[in-house]
């Protein structure tokens, strides 16, 4: 059995679509500073194996713009917080590229060694906030090959073609494979 460790329950909702058998453990853990979504994880994983232990899953995102030499990247979380999607496009005024894409690093800890599982989705930052579905950054990101937002979207489209749901459909191969 494995657990999910976030605080995100729609991170949750999403993954759960693909992986029904899922639970959620609601927990705040550190993330530590570092350069890489990579490096955050096996932090997290070690950290969570000796705090929780079990299998666990976690999945830490960002959101990597081009132009601003992938700002927020690894600080995605914080950026959110603080300067938000408004924020984001503020930064973007006058901008013409606004290629960015999305990366997901699904992180798992089975009897004490860690896997990552990686998916990217690319797309551009939309010129205003769209929509009303997803989360976080989901209103200001048009997936390449749409015109809607991630916002504007189910979170069975989404899934289909977003970072999180390639993530996820290589986890649940990588838990059939160990099962
Ligand atoms: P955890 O408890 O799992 O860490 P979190 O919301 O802090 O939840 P992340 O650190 O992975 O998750 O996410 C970094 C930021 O990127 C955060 O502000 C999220 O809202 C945003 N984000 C992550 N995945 C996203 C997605 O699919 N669409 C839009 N925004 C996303």
């Amino acid at each position: 059995m494995f657990k999910l460790v976030t605080h995100n329950i729609k991170k949750y909702e999403e993954i759960k679509k693909i992986i029904p058998s899922l639970e959620m453990v609601e927990l705040e853990y550190p993330e530590i500073q570092a350069d890489t979504l990579e490096e955050v994880v096996e932090f997290s994983l070690n950290y969570l194996g000796e705090k929780i232990g079990g299998n666990i899953i976690i999945d830490d995102s960002g959101l990597f713009i081009e132009a601003l030499n992938g700002f927020p990247g690894v600080y995605s979380a914080y950026v959110f917080k603080t300067i938000g999607n408004k924020g984001i496009l503020r930064l973007m005024e006058g901008i013409k590229n606004r290629r960015a894409y999305f990366k997901t690093v699904i992180g798992v800890r089975v009897d004490g060694y860690n896997y990552k599982l990686v998916g990217i989705c690319h797309g551009e930052i939309a010129m205003s906030e769209r929509g009303t579905n997803g989360f976080g950054y989901d209103p200001i990101f048009v997936p390449e090959g749409y015109d809607r937002t991630f916002a504007e979207m189910s979170t069975d489209e989404k899934n289909r073609i977003s970072h999180r749901g390639k993530a996820t459909r290589k986890l649940a191969a990588f838990i059939s494979r160990i099962a």
